[in-house]
């Protein structure tokens, strides 16, 4: 009888510490939410499945890590500066990596990447002022150094370059971005066209923005700033669920809740240990 007196002490104990750990409202706030963009060709400035890339921004805070991985862009700048200064390109970037400058675009009108319906004087072309109607203005620039605002849009020496590029990034994003991203209307955009598949039209037509590169004497063609790539950011679908909100309770903590767990956790091992060690005792009494 003593002896199974004793057993229910720590019995109860771990009753009471087994439903703490199920308790819903251990489970902790999520502090990042995790946005994506599968990048697709434009429509007539990339055919279709010659490039496409991939875009992961996990938001904590202001705070954005960007992932990025795209393929089968513009490799490469010719390398022939007669070419080049037709383009509108300084000599000095000769056969360097093709520069793709690339943005979050915000508040844009449908949410999606535009369609050939978007080329408005129809010469089969669709330029970053056509395009912008669409996909909105510039929220943040996705350079690979410095200044990440809309000022250094066409910065072609801070933008990421080659065919096949890897982007990663942590950088603030100011608060027009964060509002259109977390409202559903922000999207990735890489321009820089491909010369071996771009429309023909881009290389005769100055970009429309106007904008001449350090060290060109002309306004550099469309081909360098045409959008090539495009993709709406959204919350996926795993990290939109609250961490630790299954009905059961079951679902994995983040946080400082974390280590109160654990440490019940470790207790009842304690405790285990000492059934073990008691019942140890108990027979070698018997
Ligand atoms: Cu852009």
């Amino acid at each position: 009888m003593h002896k199974s007196l004793r057993w229910t002490v720590p019995l109860a104990a771990l009753g009471v510490a087994g439903l703490g750990l199920t308790m819903p409202g251990a489970a902790s706030a999520a502090t990042s939410t995790t946005y994506q963009a599968s990048l697709q060709p434009v429509a007539l400035n990339t055919p279709a499945g010659a490039a496409s890339g991939s875009v992961t921004l996990a938001l904590s805070g202001s705070t954005a890590t960007i992932t990025e991985h795209v393929s089968g862009l513009a490799p490469q700048l010719p390398s022939d500066t007669t070419t080049l200064n037709a383009l509108g390109i300084p000599s000095a970037f000769a056969g360097a990596p093709f520069p793709h400058v690339q943005h979050i675009h915000i508040n844009g009108q449908n949410g999606g990447c535009p369609t050939s319906s978007a080329d408005a004087n129809h010469d089969g072309l669709i330029t970053v002022t056509e395009a912008a109607d669409n996909y909105g203005p510039i929220g943040t620039t996705l350079s690979v150094k410095g200044d990440t605002s809309p000022k250094s849009a066409a910065d072609v020496t801070i933008a990421p370059g080659g065919g096949s590029f890897t982007y990663h990034r942590t950088i603030t994003l100011d608060q027009a971005t964060l509002t259109a991203l977390q409202s559903g209307k922000a999207e990735v955009v890489v321009h820089g066209l491909n010369p071996a598949n771009a429309p023909k039209a881009s290389l005769t037509t100055d970009n429309s923005l106007g904008v001449t590169l350090p060290g060109a004497n002309k306004k550099v063609k469309a081909i360098a700033t045409a959008p090539a790539l495009c993709g709406a950011l959204t919350t996926s679908q795993m990290s939109a669920t609250p961490v630790g909100s299954s009905p059961t309770g079951g679902g994995s903590t983040a946080g400082l809740e974390d280590g109160a767990l654990l440490g019940v956790g470790g207790g009842l091992i304690l405790a285990a240990g000492g059934i073990f060690a008691m019942r140890r005792r108990y027979a070698r009494q018997s």
